[in-house]
């Protein structure tokens, strides 16, 4: 099958409240939304790259550039039997994944609607609905974490995950863990320590968190597994898995007891899966990683989260805890058990509000 038409915008849609993480703040989505046509059928992705390339290399000019002058020409020129021939299509390309993932979401998307099965059903997803939590960026004060963290309690979510950092880690962790005794808690570092803090990450495993992720540099895996035979807690690799080779070397080094799976990290659905089902084969937990997109992108990570390996809650939130307005005409609610439901329908089950996204792009293509 050919591409016959590809659209790309580059938006910005306000976030509900500033996300800070280790490292930077984000006020706002700065995604590329990718839109396929072919066989008098659409499908749509998101690239959620940030303003800055603080959370890997990219950022939403380099994606942009990326989108209009490589990936979209070698895309118009491939012939596609199944949506795993976009990650082929692509691998001559270096690096540029979270760019490339926008297009490789939209192709499934496309096959799937197709097929008229649904993104979950074609990627061999398992449930019907995902086990979720939320991700709280750093707070200026513990009273003020308090007050977030219970806001999402009572909202309905189980899983909690804090941001850390040097000064913010022991303390505002301890406070969480002595006010909920029996929420799912894990933290985020966001790559900011180094060995040299071991014995002081030490100290996080008095709290029974299900995991410490990527605590180290982004680019690492070897200083990660020295660092896991220090600690209890599992390590959770997140910015350091950017490929399935990437996984491998994690699992064989083990640098790690977890592995968060962001598609968009990783280059899209297909590599994704391949570690997900690495990781199971080798009997290591995943959860899908979030990277607050808007509710196309999270179609496809709610979608890839019903696979039977992804055992831990996800960075999935409903749609409110990013927007006042989402994309799609039909945002993700949470549901009474802390789970969003998985859409049945054709394709990823993002009905997208064409009339909001032109009001948020910034500047649009079509090739
Ligand atoms: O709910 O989508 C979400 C956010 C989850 O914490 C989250 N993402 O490092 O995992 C991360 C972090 C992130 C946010 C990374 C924004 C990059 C940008």
């Amino acid at each position: 099958m050919k591409i016959e038409r590809i659209e790309i915008r580059r938006i910005e849609l306000p976030y509900v409240a500033p996300f800070e993480t280790s490292g930077w703040r984000e006020e706002a989505n700065h995604s590329l939304i990718v839109r396929l046509e072919a066989a008098g059928a659409v499908g749509w992705g998101e690239s959620p790259v940030g303003s800055g390339p603080w959370y890997n290399e990219e950022t939403q000019a380099t994606a942009w550039v990326m989108a209009r002058e490589v990936l979209a020409p070698l895309l118009l020129e491939a012939d596609l039997a199944r949506p795993e021939d976009v990650d082929a299509v692509f691998a001559r390309v270096r690096g540029n994944r979270m760019a490339r993932s926008g297009f490789e979401f939209a192709a499934w998307d496309l096959f799937a609607r197709l097929a008229g099965r649904s993104l979950s059903t074609l990627l061999g997803g398992t449930r019907e609905r995902v086990d979720v939590g939320v991700s709280v960026g750093v707070q200026p004060d513990i009273e003020t974490l308090l007050r977030v963290v219970g806001g999402y309690v009572e909202a309905g979510y189980r899983r909690v995950k804090l941001k850390i950092k040097p000064g913010w880690d022991v303390e505002p962790t301890r406070a969480v863990r002595e006010a909920w005794p029996d929420l799912r808690l894990q933290v985020d570092a966001n790559s900011i320590y180094t060995l040299d803090h071991a014995d002081h990450l030490a100290r996080l495993d008095a709290f029974d968190l299900l995991l410490i992720e990527q605590p180290l540099a982004h680019d690492d895996i070897v200083d990660h597994a020295k660092l896991q035979r220090r600690l209890r807690t599992p390590i959770c690799l997140d910015e350091s898995i950017v490929s399935p080779e990437h996984a491998r070397w994690a699992l064989e080094l083990q640098a790690c007891g977890v592995i968060n799976i962001k598609p968009s990290r990783v280059g899209g659905l297909a590599p994704a899966r391949q570690i997900h089902d690495m990781c199971a084969e080798a009997g290591v937990p995943v959860w899908c990683g979030g990277m607050l997109e808007t509710g196309i992108g999270r179609a496809a990570n709610v979608a890839l989260a019903s696979l039977p390996n992804f055992s831990l809650p996800g960075d999935i939130s409903a749609s409110d805890r990013y927007f006042r307005r989402d994309l799609v005409l039909n945002p993700f609610v949470l549901n009474a058990d802390s789970t969003l439901s998985v859409p049945a329908g054709p394709g990823s089950g993002a009905e997208v509000d064409e009339p909001f996204l032109d009001s948020v792009t910034l500047e649009r293509v079509v090739l």
